[in-house]
């Protein structure tokens, strides 16, 4: 059911379109934010409950302690997750915010920063970047639905943002694992454009939006205690697969060609349910 008083206003509208990104409200009680971390803790002690495993099996720390941990897909193996994945408030605010009829899930992203203390290291960095480098694979304006677990500000590396710079165009290069600080005079440089950046500070159980080609990135987590959260990649209804990309790798270019799809074909079935409006439920 969609919660109608927590939709973007105009105003929040105008301010998504013209700055790339959106700070949104608190959208999840406290009880589910438990079921949450629990499931979480599930999925990264290997224990799916669906008997599916996520895509990405990045839910060990990998022996390297102080990166986050990226898990794709993580609601295919746990219906708590796909419970969150599939809240139509969520697909309907994106619907606003982007101006398109409907809303598929793209892919998700289970994401685990770890806390590092005062002594953090640069290897809990998100590296500047624009999402859309990754998804040229797919038609459309795509966006994400940022969903944190805990409290998030600078201290545990809350995501940061450079307004307005989904209209600087696609930016070449993958920086994903780079320094924060030594990556911002290069983008100045390539793009001719001032470095501002705004910090996505939220309360456990809210939501931000950005736009594909918004850059964003986020620093070490400084405190004790994990950063965590879950990332709706999000698409319009309508959006179509672009073969021979630079993204034809991209986990959503392989399941196509896995279901036989071309050129053009729309992300459609189990594998991108479609979260507004909801009128079908599909699962993996
Ligand atoms: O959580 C982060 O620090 C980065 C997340 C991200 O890159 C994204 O949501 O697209």
């Amino acid at each position: 059911m969609i919660q109608d008083e927590l939709l973007p206003t105009q105003q929040d509208i105008r301010f998504y379109r013209k700055n790339g990104y959106w700070l949104g409200p608190r959208i999840l009680s406290d009880e589910f934010l438990e079921r949450l971390r629990s499931a979480m803790d599930d999925v990264y002690a290997g224990k799916f409950e669906t008997g599916t495993e996520p895509w990405l099996g990045y839910w060990k720390a990998n022996g390297n302690s102080s990166a986050v941990r990226k898990t794709d897909n993580a609601h295919w193996a746990n219906n708590t997750l796909r419970e969150l994945v599939m809240n139509e408030t969520i697909g309907a605010m994106a619907a606003l915010l982007s101006g398109s009829r409907g809303i598929r899930l793209w892919h998700d992203q289970l994401l685990y920063k770890p806390g590092q203390g005062r002594k953090a290291q640069a290897g809990g960095n998100v590296g500047w970047h624009q999402d859309n480098n990754y998804w040229r694979c797919a038609s459309g304006e795509l966006l994400t639905a940022w969903v944190a677990f805990d409290d998030v500000t600078l201290n545990n590396g809350c995501m940061q943002v450079v307004p307005a710079s989904h209209k600087w165009g696609l930016i070449e290069g993958d920086f994903f694992n780079q320094d924060l600080e030594s990556m911002k005079s290069k983008l100045e440089d390539s793009t001719g454009h001032k470095f501002r950046t705004k910090p996505c500070t939220l309360k456990a159980g809210s939501v931000s939006f950005h736009h594909c080609l918004t850059i964003h990135g986020s620093g070490p987590n400084f405190t004790d205690k994990p950063r965590r959260s879950l990332v709706l990649h999000l698409m319009p209804d309508d959006a179509a697969y672009i073969a021979d990309s630079p993204n034809d790798n991209h986990m959503n270019a392989i399941l196509m060609r896995r279901l036989g799809r071309r050129n053009g074909d729309v992300f459609e079935g189990d594998f991108w349910p479609q979260m507004y409006p909801q009128n079908q439920m599909s699962g993996v």
